[in-house]
């Protein structure tokens, strides 16, 4: 049996989820409280050196941190990853650009604004996630007018790891309408057979205020 550490307003989190659901596959869920400083517990820290969510272990033992790695792992020798090696690069490719772009930008913008992080930061950081985030949306809807799916015109997991935190991006006060293509992948995405729609606010959590340790 598969096991998923988990924290539910984690869309990185969520990206795992998401894709189980599509496969079907069964798993157990431990949750990490990581604004109660779980994941810095030394056995946790044992599993992922980040101290982060999500982490999957696998039936014969062994873990996996990182969404995108575990996203890339779970998905050989399934529809949701391409066989050729250069298609593979091609996911690669959107998985990093998700890491590196997205995380940054969208992902932690949501984090402050729904946990009212953003007020205790400075209005020129703030100014600078919002401006980046919406290089993001702009990008992705300038890809969505030329094609349907990130690589080769099928749903694949760059698409799921992409889709987790810009699908959210009104949670980050980001005019997400203003981006048709892109609204209308989301759509697109929302139609893939076993999509899983339930996504968590933070105020699920009363310590989601706090500063992660
Ligand atoms: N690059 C990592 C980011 C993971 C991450 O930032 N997870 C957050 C929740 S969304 C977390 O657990 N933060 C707690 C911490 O960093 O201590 C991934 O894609 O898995």
């Amino acid at each position: 049996m598969l096991t998923l550490y988990d924290y539910l307003p984690s869309q990185n989190a969520y990206k795992v989820r998401l894709l189980l659901s599509h496969l079907g596959r069964d798993y157990r869920s431990e949750l990490i409280a990581i604004f109660d400083g779980e994941g810095q517990r030394p056995d946790y820290l044992e599993l992922n050196p980040t101290g982060a969510v999500p982490v999957l272990r696998f039936a014969h033992g062994g873990v996996l941190a990182e969404s995108n790695a575990i996203l890339f792992h779970l998905a050989r020798k399934t529809r949701y990853l391409p066989e050729d090696a250069f298609l593979q690069a091609k996911v690669l490719q959107w998985l990093f650009f998700e890491a590196d772009y997205v995380q940054s930008t969208i992902a932690t913008l949501r984090h402050w604004i729904m946990t009212g992080k953003a007020t205790r930061r400075r209005a020129e950081l703030v100014e600078s996630k919002r401006m980046g985030s919406l290089k993001v949306l702009a990008i992705l809807d300038r890809e969505f007018a030329r094609r349907q799916f990130l690589v080769d015109d099928a749903y694949s997991i760059a698409d799921m790891s992409v889709f987790a935190y810009v699908h959210r991006a009104e949670e980050a006060k980001l005019p997400l309408a203003d981006y048709p293509q892109l609204c209308a992948w989301i759509g697109r995405v929302r139609q893939q057979e076993g999509f899983l729609d339930k996504t968590y606010a933070y105020d699920i959590d009363p310590h989601s205020g706090r500063e992660l340790p």
